[in-house]
């Protein structure tokens, strides 16, 4: 058997890092992490952990130094390097954004032509400058940038938003989304028919946390008279199982539904006669 370990490169500690810890440990892997601790090795997984500046993983994953990587796809694009996306991840969702003086009049992008615009992220901003055929000055600033504005430094900034509050408090307002972004799982180009294997069965371990993560499983009772309505309310992973209560005339029936259709099928199974309704958790989903 091959020793050869996975290396994972994850944030140290930032917006990235509590949800990258959180997906590995309820993929099952066992490993140390916080403090000080550079580095970590899985007790139960061929997988070893660096943690690292979010900025230095993609380069790190291009040179071969860590084999994955858990990056923002905005940080990705801006340095364009040259990795393998294998998943979108769905946490530290947010995007890049140009923003303006709430106090000015904002029609529409013509608005920032001939203008200054502060960012960090120049590329991407520029290439949707160019996209859109808005010729503007991108100023790149590594941090602060939404003070630009109110210290003359530029008229208008293009920045990582989320809820929109640190734009609301330094008085500017959103005019226009240049890019969505959220973690993603970046891999090498050039891994060993080993690693390969080994990722594999890491993504194998994702999915299911992925999918447990938006389904629920619903348990309850009904008159038999209103099975079969029920049951066509239910999707289910094949159909819903149906088990006999003590009490004659009565089931209950077991089913998994997604979360986005969550209330509404509860609310529609409440009317076709469903009652003592349990609604559970998943942890992990296998198909
Ligand atoms: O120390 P290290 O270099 O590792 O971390 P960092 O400070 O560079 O990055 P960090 O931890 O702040 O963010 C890591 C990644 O999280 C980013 O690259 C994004 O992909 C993602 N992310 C999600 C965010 C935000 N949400 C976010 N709100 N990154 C930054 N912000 C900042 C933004 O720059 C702005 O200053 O939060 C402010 C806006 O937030 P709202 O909620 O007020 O709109
Ligand atoms: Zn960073």
């Amino acid at each position: 058997m091959s020793t050869e370990n996975l290396r994972i490169a994850v944030q140290k500690s930032g917006r990235l890092s509590e949800d990258s810890l959180k997906l590995f440990k309820e993929c099952g892997i066992k490993f140390e992490s916080g403090g000080s601790k550079l580095r970590s090795v899985s007790s139960n997984f061929p997988i070893e952990f660096l943690f690292l500046r979010d900025d230095d993983i993609p380069g790190y994953v291009e040179d071969g130094v860590a084999d994955l990587g858990v990056i923002g796809q905005n940080v990705l694009m801006e340095n364009s390097r040259k990795v393998d996306i294998v998943k979108e991840l769905g946490f530290s969702k947010c995007r890049l954004s140009l923003a303006i003086p709430r106090n000015e009049t904002y029609t529409d992008l013509t608005y920032f032509a001939g203008k200054n615009i502060a960012t960090s992220y120049p590329n991407l901003t520029n290439q949707f400058l160019l996209a859109n055929g808005v010729k503007a000055q991108t100023h790149e600033i590594s941090g602060s940038v939404e003070i630009a504005p109110s210290i003359g430094l530029a008229e208008g900034i293009c920045d990582i938003v989320s809820t929109g509050g640190t734009l609301l408090s330094n008085g500017l307002k959103e005019v226009a989304e240049v890019f969505k972004s959220q973690a993603v799982l970046i891999s090498n180009a050039n891994l060993s028919q080993t690693k390969k294997d080994l990722l594999a069965k890491l993504l194998f371990r994702i999915d299911s946390v992925q999918r447990a993560q938006n389904a629920k499983y619903v348990v309850l009772n009904a008159k038999k008279e209103n099975l079969e309505r029920i049951i066509s309310l239910l999707p289910g992973i094949k159909s819903p199982s149906v088990v006999p209560l003590a009490t004659e005339g009565w089931v209950s029936l077991h089913s998994v539904i997604s979360e986005n259709d969550f209330w509404e099928i509860i609310e529609s199974l409440r009317e076709a006669g469903a009652e003592g309704i349990l609604v559970l958790p998943i942890e992990k989903m296998i198909l």
